[in-house]
């Protein structure tokens, strides 16, 4: 066999790459002529390139490193994991110790009586359980009509089948026959773009209330739930106002349908609380969980699921599940994951330290003449990009030419930082740094003052009519 190594020249790597590799949401003959970045090693928050470059990761990978990169210790808890017992499965009257382990210990740090889990190998493949079980669920209340579940416009849920219908991605919907049958969607609670003359607060209740426009639409009695992130991700990192919660609760609650906080990027710390839905008072039926929960080192999700909702299905065979699911190499690692977090007291530093510092540093930069506004809670922020100050305008450009332009800017800066559209996001790993703080903002701004500076030049900083 031939051996492939990091200490290929990175051409031969790249060459390699175009020829075999097929990569997820990306024009691969376009990346081909490119040839992607290589990266080849990491520790705490620094990636380091083939051509031996150090990057700063203002994305904790896709949102999901939170302890950092390099950790010794859960390496070490793989290897014991893989020694003593790598694979075996959960499906015919058998357990093992990492899943028991890991359910109890996420269910301790669950908020409510979310007590139970079911274990995936993603987001996505945690949410196809979603679909299916909350279905399972009304129909073993003896309610099968209830089978609607409303996601939003622009929310993200996975890319399979039922994660990319769940989720209101449009550009996905346009592949592949989505959405799936029975799931609709309603608008999101982006104020900066679509809230016009309204104040955020009105906006949210607004936004909020397009629930309870469809549930009464459809029939209360046909709807088995609302899924949303506490804050969209994927979607640019959009915060909602602050009524927007509230009354999605009010009205999750009047009509008996059930909540699925999709918790996988705001899960195990990134909002500055063990989970998003305790930054936001929500109380979910189930959560969805992956990403944080290993802090990337290996891939694992799962459904965090109410006392009521468990008991229900618990009567009737589930006819789902993963030969991964519980996967013991996957849970050991996420509990020393959990660990970390804990004895760390990561959850604090983020709140008490990492979050207040980027705050105000984060926030500073809608001084600079490309923003035009800038959002954080916890450790994920964003920022629009502007090409008027003060209106809320949109580019003349296509959508997504100034934030690209930006994000090329960074790349080329050696900083992290995706667009989605014209908005700039981060989401760096917890245990940034006051330091590394201001690296990561020196080069964003160095990267915005280069991109405002292309765009200008190239005649691109002219508002949409
Ligand atoms: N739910 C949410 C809220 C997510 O952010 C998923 C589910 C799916 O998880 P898996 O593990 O199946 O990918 C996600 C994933 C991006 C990006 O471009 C975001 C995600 C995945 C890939 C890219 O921001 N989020």
């Amino acid at each position: 066999m031939r051996q492939i190594t990091n200490h290929m020249p990175t051409a031969e790597l790249r060459a390699l790459d175009a020829a075999h590799h097929m990569h997820p949401f990306t024009t691969n003959d376009a990346l081909a002529k490119k040839g992607a970045r290589i990266i080849t090693r990491a520790k705490g928050v620094w990636l380091t390139d083939s051509e031996g470059e150090t990057i700063l990761d203002g994305m904790a990978g896709l949102w999901c490193v939170n302890v950092g990169y390099g950790r010794e210790e859960i390496a070490e808890a793989a290897a014991r994991q893989i020694r003593e017992l790598p694979y075996y499965n959960t499906f015919f009257q058998t357990s093992h110790v990492p899943a028991i382990a890991l359910a109890a210990r996420i269910a301790e740090l669950a908020p409510g009586d979310l007590n139970h889990v079911f274990f995936a190998c993603s987001g996505s493949e945690a949410n196809d359980t979603n679909i299916r079980l909350v279905r399972h669920y009304w129909a073993l209340k003896g309610q099968p009509d209830r089978s609607i579940i409303i996601g939003r416009k622009n929310g993200y849920h996975g890319s399979t089948m039922g994660g990319a219908s769940l989720g209101g991605m449009v550009s996905m919907h346009e592949q592949g026959g989505l959405p799936i049958p029975g799931i609709v969607h309603i608008d999101q609670p982006h104020w900066y773009l679509e809230g016009g003359d309204m104040t955020p607060e009105d906006f949210g209740l607004m936004r909020a209330r397009a629930l309870e426009e469809k549930i009464l639409e459809l029939g209360a009695d046909r709807v088995a739930a609302f899924i949303a992130e506490p804050v969209q991700g994927a979607g640019g990192v959009i915060i909602p106002p602050a009524t927007y919660w509230p009354e999605i609760q009010r009205i999750v609650d009047k009509y008996g349908i059930l909540l699925i906080a999709d918790e996988v990027i705001t899960g195990f710390g990134r909002t500055g609380n063990w989970f998003g839905s305790q930054t936001f008072g929500i109380r979910p039926h189930i959560m969805t969980i992956a990403k944080g929960l290993s802090s990337g080192y290996a891939p694992i999700g799962g459904s965090v699921v109410c006392d009521e909702v468990a008991a229900t299905i618990a009567q009737d065979e589930f006819n789902h599940g993963y030969t991964y699911s519980g996967h013991p190499v996957a849970a050991a690692i996420a509990l020393e994951n959990l660990r970390i977090l804990e004895d760390e007291r990561v959850i604090e530093h983020v709140r008490d330290v990492a979050h207040p510092y980027l705050a105000e540093r984060w926030h500073a930069l809608a001084d600079h003449p490309l923003v035009g506004e800038t959002k954080l809670v916890g450790l994920m922020g964003s920022l629009a990009l502007t090409p008027q100050k003060g209106s809320r305008a949109r580019f003349a450009a296509e959508a997504g030419t100034a934030g690209y332009i930006t994000r090329e800017r960074c790349f080329a800066n050696n900083v992290i930082m995706r667009h989605v559209y014209d908005r700039m996001i981060i989401s760096p790993p917890l245990v940034i740094t006051p330091g590394e703080i201001d690296i990561l903002i020196e080069r964003a701004t160095k990267a915005l003052d280069e991109a405002y500076g292309k765009l200008k030049a190239e005649g691109l900083l002219q508002k949409a009519v």
